[in-house]
């Protein structure tokens, strides 16, 4: 178990300037054998590996990453947390995650900054409009606190909106989810680690899985670049590398990769405190707590394995966000990145099982998956822990794909599509 973080624990340790922290988590080599191991240090990845120690037992885990762990999607995403999907399905998943979010930075006596500010999805045509209205009576129904708010109400939310009615894309209105926010990114990845590393799981730097070895039709371990590691129990959860990662085992993934771009401008004055997600124009907005605006758009027209931003995005985010928010014209940019997100035909994840026995996956978050890394870890592990899919992530299994039962959230991804 780690030592706590705490007031007393910051005071003890400045006594001795600051020199004898604990390690927030161990760097093992890998043991020869796990009772399971799991492919990918993202936030998922994390997750799984906590939710697995904590609550089925399973101490004797690995986690092989084969970067640094919270440098994939995770560490370059903007943050964006709500449940505002459609279906059923969707609005369960995600909505467990946001409220386990809620809790999160107690749960693993770490701040991960969850900022309950709001999130605002702009209405600005018509169509939009009915879209959202329609999401927001299927939201209500299923218990979530959202409404739909008028333009006035926006310009009041968010005061450096441009509410011109003669504007090319007016706003017409806007679904609000008031507990939807934003947390800190890498914190959520740090403090999975630490926690899963508090109940003795291996987070194995450093080591790229280069194949699945199979016995027959069941797993028997990975070659990794530290060597061959035994194993019962695989699960992959690489993101936009999942479907190489599986090829290695003879499973085909329904997913492309894509590169999702964003940036963030250089720091100013607090000018806006919620969310703003303008999927008309295709961009999204937020500042954070250093006051840089966080800005994204759409995913690249085509598959990519780059982690780089590029100056067509940037300038098409950028225009496309300027006419609704005057401001930004006159900000320089500070930086921009990109990372490689996997998408499924129905924009909805992929958690379960596989054919193969002892091999699981949870991939095809796509442009959404920062929100839903609570949910998808405590869902995932429950899964892995019983080998048998946990009943919110059941609709989510591959054999939907053979099955024809799509999760249609094009729409509600927002920035997916
Ligand atoms: P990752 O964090 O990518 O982790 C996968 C890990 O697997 C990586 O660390 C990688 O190095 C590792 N790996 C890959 N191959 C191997 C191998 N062979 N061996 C070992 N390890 C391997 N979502 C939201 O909800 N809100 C947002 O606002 C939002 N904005 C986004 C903005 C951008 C620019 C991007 C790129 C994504 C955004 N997302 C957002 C999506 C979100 O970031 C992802 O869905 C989520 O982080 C996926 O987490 P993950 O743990 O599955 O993947
Ligand atoms: O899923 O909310 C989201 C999102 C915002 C930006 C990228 N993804």
């Amino acid at each position: 178990m780690k030592s706590r973080y705490s007031i007393f624990s910051i005071a003890r340790n400045a006594m001795n300037y600051h020199k004898d922290w604990e390690r927030a988590w161990r760097s093992p080599e890998p043991k020869a054998e796990y009772d399971a191991v799991i492919v990918g240090a993202g936030g998922h990845g994390l997750a799984t590996a906590y939710y697995l120690a904590r609550n089925h037992k399973l101490a004797n885990i690995a986690v092989v990453e084969k970067g640094w762990l919270g440098g994939g999607n995770t560490g370059r995403n903007t943050t964006i947390i709500r449940s505002n999907y459609l279906q059923d399905a969707s609005i369960a998943i995600y909505e467990l995650s946001r409220s386990l979010y809620e809790e999160l930075s107690r749960e693993l006596n770490f701040n991960v900054m969850f900022s309950p500010r709001g999130v605002m999805m702009l209405c600005q045509t018509e169509h939009e409009l009915r879209a959202f209205r329609r999401t927001a009576h299927a939201n209500r129904l299923a218990g979530l606190d959202c409404r739909m708010i008028t333009p006035a109400e926006v310009k009041q939310i968010a005061p450096i909106i441009n509410d011109d009615r003669n504007c090319r894309y007016p706003i017409l209105g806007a679904y609000y989810q008031p507990r939807g926010g934003t947390g800190r990114h890498d914190a959520v990845a740090w403090g999975y680690a630490r926690g899963a590393d508090g109940y003795g799981v291996d987070i194995i730097q450093n080591c790229e899985v280069t194949a699945i070895r199979r016995e027959s039709d069941r797993v028997a371990g990975l070659e990794t670049s530290k060597g061959f590691i035994s194993t019962k129990k695989i699960a992959v959860v690489a993101a936009g590398h999942v479907s190489t990662i599986l090829q290695t085992a003879g499973v085909r993934m329904p997913i492309e990769s894509l590169c999702l771009q964003a940036l963030v401008s250089e720091p100013i004055k607090p000018v806006l405190d919620c969310v703003v997600m303008a999927n008309t124009v295709h961009g999204y907005i937020s500042q954070s707590d250093k006051g840089e605006l966080v800005i994204g758009g759409g995913t690249d027209p085509y598959n990519n394995y780059s982690q780089r931003g590029s100056f067509p995005a940037l300038e098409h985010t950028v225009r496309a966000l300027v006419e609704t928010f005057p401001i930004i014209s006159r900000l320089r940019l500070l930086r921009m990145w990109g990372g490689i997100v996997d998408m499924t035909g129905d924009r909805s994840p992929i958690i379960g099982k596989t054919d193969i026995e002892g091999l699981y996956v949870n991939c095809g978050w796509g442009t959404g998956g920062f929100k839903s890394i609570p949910g998808s870890g405590f869902v995932f592990a429950d899964t892995i822990a019983n080998d048998r899919p946990h009943p919110i992530a059941e609709p989510f299994g591959l054999n939907r794909f053979l099955e024809g039962r799509l999760i249609d959230e094009s729409v509600a991804a927002a920035v997916a599509h």
